[in-house]
């Protein structure tokens, strides 16, 4: 990552490892990658497959096969959700030498053009940055009513009960400095869909670790097929509320957390 010779390279996003999680993303594939490498070409990309049965893990693996240096490949057997691809994308980039650990979805929701204001916002010192699209310059393009609605239902709901001033806490597009993902107790974690973004913020402010947002432009996916599910809603309906309350229970009783 450094220039052999020349003078290295300080800052934490020197080392920076793009997890994109992908099931069935055939068409999206490519196309992430390349606007990755085109916005940051330093950067090293891990693909962690669920065993598409579109084929994507055979095109990773193409992709890798192109560029062995920067692209890597996870294969896992069966689709688990998106919160166990990241936990273990996040235990091989922590078994490497990354200081920075960026979440990414491969439909392009998620813009590499904007990779450099997280990555800036890790130089200067925040753990945990959020591409924000409920902060000042964040936006959204082509969700329907509904999916707007249902997320910024889902923010509100959480900012509520959590306590916390952040203003989206469900985004997907993040960076981890790597000392959050080692503190955090990750084996801990069984949070499956969304509310897997939220778990690890909570875990992340909890443990005592700076949270930034900036703003990013998220854009509906144009290819392939959504996977959001009924069952995650509940699963973060409920969740939350229990953490709420029992962050409530431990302050009252004085347990600083
Ligand atoms: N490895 C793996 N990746 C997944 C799984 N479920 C979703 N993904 C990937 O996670 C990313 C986000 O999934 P999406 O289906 O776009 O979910 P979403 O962004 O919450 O929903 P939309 O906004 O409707 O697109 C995409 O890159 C998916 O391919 C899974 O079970 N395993
Ligand atoms: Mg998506």
């Amino acid at each position: 990552m450094n220039i052999p010779g020349g003078v290295p390279d300080e800052r934490p996003s020197a080392r920076t490892l793009v997890i994109i999680p992908t099931y069935n993303e055939r068409e999206n594939l490519p196309l992430i990658v390349s606007r990755v490498h085109e916005a940051a070409p330093e950067v090293h990309v891990l693909i962690v497959d669920d065993g598409s049965p579109d084929g994507t893990g055979d095109l990773a693996d193409d992709l890798a096969l192109a560029d062995p240096d920067r692209v890597h490949v996870m294969h896992r057997n069966s689709k688990d959700g998106l919160g166990a691809a990241y936990l273990a994308g996040f235990e091989w980039g922590l078994n490497r030498e990354y200081s920075v650990l960026v979440e990414m979805d491969a439909d392009g929701s998620h813009p590499p053009e904007q990779l450099d204001r997280l990555l800036d916002a890790i130089d200067a010192g925040a753990d945990l940055v959020i591409g924000s699209r409920y902060v000042d310059g964040g936006s959204v393009r082509n969700w329907p009513r509904r999916r707007l609605v249902l997320s910024r239902t889902a923010n509100g709901y959480s900012r509520i009960l959590l306590g916390v001033d952040i203003h989206d806490i469900t985004a997907g597009y993040r960076a981890y400095r790597r000392e959050v993902l080692e503190k955090i107790d990750l084996g801990a974690v069984d949070s499956k869909g969304y509310c897997f973004q939220i778990d690890l913020t909570w875990r992340t402010i909890n443990n005592g670790f700076t949270v930034v947002e900036v703003p990013i432009t998220f854009t509906e996916r144009e290819f392939g097929q959504s996977k959001m599910s009924g069952s995650n809603i509940r699963e973060a309906l409920f969740k939350v509320a229990e953490w709420g309350l029992r962050g409530r229970l431990d302050r009252a009783r004085g347990i600083v957390r």
